[in-house]
């Protein structure tokens, strides 16, 4: 009997499985017209019109393309180590990766939200999610580089993040796993889920000068999983939609038993109304622990702050404020159109798209017209919030985003499409293959109140035979299409790195104005800033050695170090004296267990070693800039521990006495100001 119930539930499984793996659309990769090479080329030398930030998925950054030529411009380091820049492996960047789980150097990166005032887009910020272990991460747009980490305590996955209010006031933390929270017990059997395991929305404030998140408060609720969020904008401005599945409360075999009910949820939350319990202190305050890394601009290093504390609210105590929109059949994407009046919802099992009406919602709350409650959450009646369905659209429906000209545009993750569908009248004007399985899709602005339209990207989870093969695993494929017309056209195909999944573009002209070129060296804080090569030294404190050394083409300085010992901490403190664009160096030492510095101009960064033998270790520049980048390199000479080899430090000082090199001449000092110096202690 228990052996007939496995075999059911497995075969059950098995549709599903087949169900949800894409199927590959005919008449594949000949969907090209001839006119697309054109559409999609950027002659050498010009500019892309639209910047293109780029989810990394599984690899835990965020990538930067230019549209619409595909050329990647940046990897932006975010949840991940960083070999080439040194993010992850320097002492200045290293506690951005800190948690409470100590140094968890990888994430999931899923989704990226670009700030926003009023609705539109302003080329500030870029928000990134950590699903793994709950983080919020901002890109700061001056630099390209990640400003700020915060994690986020009684969450699991934050998977329903990180979507924000039109004016920048919010970024959301949806958890994707229910457990039981922090200061709960944890150590519960599994199968208490309904008991004993509870998900949060966390509403983080961003401050609009500095961009510095806080958490301020976070919400309780039953326990199901949030997958995505959108919030209201404008006349819908103080809500906050979250798809929800698994509303089974299934603690095992999800796709079967989390696939249960005909609809699950949007749960609808009007934060105006949760902040005014939150102001009349309704909140409460709870013992948790979670960091929260900064990078400050002006030393170049990264703090990270263990908080211990947070406001929490328990849905039960926040009445009115909370209402559930039914949805069939486990949504993934809750997207809200320009015009702030429609939410469209995609069940991944349903069979068509549902089209909520802001307005009907409203009205069907002040009337009560609900169907029950879940868990005391009032359930609308889903026909009263129902502005009416797109039918058969196609199969597995994920994202849709919008072009401000009344039209949608939905990916289909099993029958392998987007179609684009109009917004008023529901009726679909158009369809296109995707090679394979989009999951995303990205319009510039398509999910903001100002749409650029023009392209649109399908971020494709199956590869397949789009490229060359390279054994098993291909790189993403990402297609842009032109949707300037009334059909849409495929004119690019471009692999990615990592997984996409969301991904946001704007015009150029956004980002560009506020870019930066160099640090200005002047106001350089960091505590081991090197002010000028005159002021290069070699520190001795017991077994810790401060290398202060400066990068400037074509010599480190100093770059001949003797008297450091077999057990000493070493930090090479580099500053880079360069004041022009695009020129960083590099330093690296041979047999370190570490990566390399990347120095911007005007910036110091710190690289820890530990000498693991007695000899002659070189160091040099790893970045090609200049023609005698090959000459910017040096010694540091090791010396046993008991060793009285003085500390010594020097440029410029050639060849000892009686040891000239075999031509005779000597080299002399290149470097000006160089010459030996004793080393103090
Ligand atoms: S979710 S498709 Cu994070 Cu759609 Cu990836
Ligand atoms: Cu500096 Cu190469």
């Amino acid at each position: 009997m228990k052996n007939f119930k496995v075999k059911l539930l497995a075969s059950a499984s098995l549709c599903l499985i087949v169900a949800m793996n894409g199927c590959k659309p005919k008449n594949t990769g000949n969907a090209v017209s001839s006119d697309a090479a054109q559409k999609a080329y950027v002659a050498p030398g010009k500019y892309d019109e639209f910047y293109n930030f780029v989810s990394g998925g599984f690899n835990g950054q965020m990538s930067v393309y230019g549209l619409p030529s595909g050329r990647l411009l940046k990897e932006i380091p975010v949840f991940s180590l960083d070999p080439e820049r040194g993010y992850g492996f320097s002492e200045e960047t290293k506690p951005m990766l800190n948690t409470s789980h100590g140094f968890v150097p990888w994430d999931d990166l899923h989704h990226i939200e670009m700030s926003q005032t009023n609705g539109e887009i302003n080329g500030k910020w870029v928000f990134a999610n950590g699903n793994n272990t709950p983080r919020l991460a901002r890109v700061d747009l001056a630099t390209f580089q990640t400003a700020e980490i915060l994690e986020i305590p009684n969450s699991a996955g934050n998977h329903s993040s990180p979507f924000i209010t039109e004016n920048t006031e919010y970024v959301i933390a949806g958890t994707r796993f229910s457990i039981p929270l922090d200061n709960s017990n944890g150590d519960v059997p599994i199968n208490t889920y309904k008991k004993n395991f509870k998900g949060t929305l966390s509403f983080v404030k961003v401050d609009s000068s500095s961009g510095n998140m806080s958490i301020a408060f976070q919400l309780k609720t039953p326990g199901v999983d949030f997958d995505l969020s959108h919030a209201g904008k404008g006349p819908s401005h103080g809500w906050f939609f979250f798809s929800c599945y698994n509303s089974e409360q299934a603690n095992t075999l999800l796709e079967v038993n989390a696939s249960q009910r005909d609809k699950d949820f949007i749960m609808a939350v009007n934060w105006k109304k949760v902040e005014e319990y939150i102001r009349q202190g309704k909140g409460k305050k709870e013992a948790v622990r979670y960091a929260h890394n900064k990078i400050d601009h002006t030393t170049h290093m990264a703090t990270s702050t263990m908080e211990t504390e947070v406001t929490t609210l328990d849905v039960k105590d926040a009445p009115d404020a909370v209402y559930m929109i039914p949805c069939p059949k486990s949504p993934h994407g809750t997207d809200i159109d320009p015009s702030v009046e429609y939410i469209v919802g995609s069940g991944k099992l349903a069979a068509l798209i549902p089209v909520f009406s802001f307005t009907k919602m409203i009205q069907a709350i002040q009337n009560k017209t609900f169907d029950g409650d879940y868990d005391g959450i009032p359930v609308i009646k889903y026909e009263a919030a129902l502005y009416g369905e797109v039918k058969k659209p196609g199969l597995g429906p994920l994202h849709t985003e919008f072009d401000g000209k009344g039209n949608a545009y939905t990916t289909f993750f099993i029958s392998s499409e987007i179609v684009k569908w109009n917004i008023k009248d529901l009726k679909v004007l158009d369809r296109v293959p995707t090679y394979y399985s989009p999951g995303h899709l990205s319009i510039p602005g398509g999910d903001s109140r100002k749409p650029y339209g023009k392209y649109m990207v399908a971020y494709n989870k199956i590869t397949k035979d789009r490229y060359l093969p390279t054994g098993p695993e291909l790189a993403q494929a990402a297609q842009l299409f032109d949707i300037s017309g009334d059909k849409m056209q495929l004119i690019l195909d471009y692999p990615t790195i990592g997984e996409p999944h969301y991904a946001q573009s704007v015009p150029a002209s956004l980002i560009e104005k506020n870019s930066l070129k160099i640090f200005n060296i002047e106001q350089n804080k960091n505590p081991y800033v090197t002010m000028g090569q005159n002021n290069a030294k070699v520190v001795r404190n017991g077994k810790k050695v401060d290398v202060y050394m400066t990068a400037i083409r074509s010599h480190l300085a100093p770059d001949n170090i003797e008297g450091i010992k077999m057990g000493d901490d070493v930090y090479f403190h580099v500053t880079n004296l360069e004041q022009d664009w695009d020129i960083p160096h590099g330093f690296a030492i041979k047999g370190a267990n570490n990566a390399e510095l990347i120095v911007l101009p005007g910036e110091t960064q710190t690289l820890k070693w530990n000498p693991d033998r007695v000899g002659m270790f070189p160091i040099y520049c790893t970045d090609f800039c200049s023609a005698l980048h090959q000459e910017m390199s040096g010694y540091v000479r090791v010396s046993p521990t008991g060793s009285n080899v003085p500390l010594t430090f020097s440029i410029g000082t050639n060849n000892g006495p009686g040891e000239n090199p075999p031509s005779g001449k000597d080299s002399g000092s290149t470097a000006g100001g160089g010459g030996a110096g004793k080393a103090r202690r």
